[in-house]
């Protein structure tokens, strides 16, 4: 019989594993970022009924049926919209948010902007392999200068965006920088994430092996650099951050960039939400208000 008493059930990865296999091919980046997830869960022990995953559409934005929380699946580039919704009904809850570089920095462009000035508390993360992934290999706003893809035969003609430069630009709160090659780094970034209070941008390189020949892990290893190796690297400094986010070349570094605290989060900044989360409260309009709220509209 169970008292109320016992003490309360260690979290393990098995608890945080989804209902379906990932079928991302075999050596797809997305798999160590779904690893550091789920570390980054059982780490904080946060219950699986207390977070929600949200995605878009790409190989990336399959995640959500791949770990075992509460999950949406929504349309291409819509998936800030949907979890800003998500957390403005119910803000006791971990949000987070995944997807692709074309989802997030190009159909997706305009709610990136919009939901990192509105300091949504929310953790996205990118799977950027600078490629469109699951349509089998154009160019994304990621994809380098000259490279040659399946939209680009003759080399990509267009600059790519800088997703680093642009959340410091659009006032994240919280902005870092992974390698899915560096898992024990990448599932604290995680974990800094989850815990930061506002709008957290995880901008994480995973190598797509099938179409992206040019940032592959071999690429990336020698290059990457961590900014936590400098202890002179301060991360409230807002343009050194930009200084780091600018550099592109033989280093790249990685690692957390940026971090605020003093701006309010949306759901905070909203005094309706003061009583408690939306989803607890009986929101229901008596039938004297709706009666004179339609007359007042015929
Ligand atoms: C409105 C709309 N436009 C286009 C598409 C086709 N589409 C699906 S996924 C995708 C790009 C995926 O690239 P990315 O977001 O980088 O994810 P990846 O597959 O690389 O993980 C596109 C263009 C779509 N599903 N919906
Ligand atoms: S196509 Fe690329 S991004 Fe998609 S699952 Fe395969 S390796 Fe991963
Ligand atoms: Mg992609």
């Amino acid at each position: 019989m169970a008292t109320g008493l016992e003490t309360p059930k260690q979290l393990t990865m098995a608890d945080y594993k989804g209902k379906a296999d990932p079928d991302w091919c075999p050596g797809c980046g997305d798999f160590g970022v779904l690893a550091a997830v789920q570390k980054a869960l059982v780490e904080l022990q946060i219950p699986t009924h207390d977070v929600v995953t949200i995605s878009g559409i790409g190989c990336s934005s399959n995640f959500p049926g791949y770990v075992n929380t509460y999950g949406m699946h929504t349309l291409h580039g819509r998936a800030l919209a949907v979890a800003t919704g998500v957390k403005l009904a119910n803000h006791k809850l971990t949000v987070l948010v995944t997807g692709g570089d074309g989802d997030g920095f190009g159909i997706g462009g305009n709610h990136f902007v919009h939901t990192m000035r509105r300091n949504v508390d929310l953790l996205y993360i990118v799977m950027d392999n600078q490629i469109y992934g699951l349509t089998t290999g154009q160019t994304s706003p990621t994809s380098r200068l000259g490279m040659k893809t399946k939209s680009m035969p003759f080399g990509n003609i267009e600059a790519p965006v800088n997703p680093i430069a642009l959340a410091l630009a659009a006032g994240a709160t919280f902005i870092a920088r992974g390698f899915s090659g560096e898992q024990k780094h990448l599932t604290e970034l995680i974990k800094q994430g989850i815990q930061h209070a506002g709008f957290s941008f995880l901008d994480v390189f995973s190598p797509c092996v099938t179409y992206n020949h040019d940032n592959t892990y071999q690429w990336f290893k020698p290059r990457v650099k961590k900014l936590e190796d400098d202890p002179a690297y301060d991360p409230a400094d807002w343009t050194a951050a930009m200084e780091k986010a600018l550099l592109w070349g033989e280093v790249i570094p990685i690692g957390k960039f940026f971090k605020r605290t003093d701006v309010p989060t949306l759901h905070g900044a909203e005094p309706v939400l003061d009583e408690g989360p939306l989803v607890h409260r009986d929101l229901r309009v008596p039938p004297d208000i709706a009666r004179s709220f339609i007359e007042e509209l015929m």
